[in-house]
Parts: C-alpha cells; sequence; structure tokens
C-alpha cells in the first residue's frame, strides 16, 4: 500500500494512523565558566580566550576584566562534549604554563 493510503486508513479498514512529527529537539546546552585568580597574567587570559574560544582581541579583553572584577565569566556556550573539551585544553593548557587559570562547567539557562 502507497504512504499516503496507509497515513488516512484508505487502505487499513479505517485504521488510521498518527502523522510522526519530525523530531527537532534541542540538545542541552553548557556554558564554559573562567575563574578568577590571584595570580594568572592578564594577557595570557586574553590568549586563551581568543585561542580557545574564538573571540575578537576586544570581545576578550572585556570578558577577561568582566572575570578579574566579578570573579568568573562565559567565555563560551556549547553542547556537552564540545563544552568539556574547551574545559580541558584550557585547564591543560594554563597548567603547561604554570598558570592557576582554571575553567568549569555549568548549565546554561535558557
Ligand atoms: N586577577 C588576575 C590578575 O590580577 C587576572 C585574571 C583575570 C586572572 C581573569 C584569571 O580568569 C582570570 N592578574
Amino acid at each position: 500500500m502507497s504512504q499516503e493510503e496507509h497515513k488516512s486508513g484508505e487502505a487499513t479498514g479505517g485504521l488510521a494512523l498518527q502523522e510522526a512529527r519530525p523530531k527537532v529537539k534541542k540538545p542541552p546546552l553548557y556554558n564554559v565558566v573562567i575563574l578568577n585568580d590571584d595570580y594568572t597574567p592578564m594577557e595570557f587570559v586574553v590568549k586563551v580566550l581568543k585561542r580557545f574560544f574564538g573571540l575578537s582581541h576586544d570581545k576578550a579583553t572585556s570578558i577577561m576584566l568582566h572575570v578579574h572584577t566579578r570573579g568568573r565569566g562565559v567565555a563560551g556556550v556549547y553542547t556537552y562534549e564540545i563544552a568539556e573539551t574547551k574545559v580541558v585544553m584550557v585547564n591543560e593548557y594554563a597548567r603547561e604554563h604554570e598558570h592557576p587559570l582554571q575553567s568549569t562547567l555549568e548549565e546554561a539557562g535558557d
């Protein structure tokens, strides 16, 4: 039987089947949060924000200053695997350069 006959029930003795709705559920999103500390140089934080989050120099500087004054700030919003990868890359890069800079994940608000 044809798709259309099947859906309408014409060829199924009147048993019409429900049209399936396309599944388009959005994945949960996560903030990559950069934390302030007393020792990491400002220019290193700006470099990290540019390198790992694709930010312009001005945007990276603005976020770095926000973190410096407020204690924490969002560098980017991603699906879980990408966000987790960014956190690992930032924290490893900071450790390699012997800076205490840390990033972490949190669920993004809708
Ligand atoms: N507070 C640091 C300083 O005074 C600068 C800094 C900014 C460190 C942002 C970490 O995520 C950070 N050198």
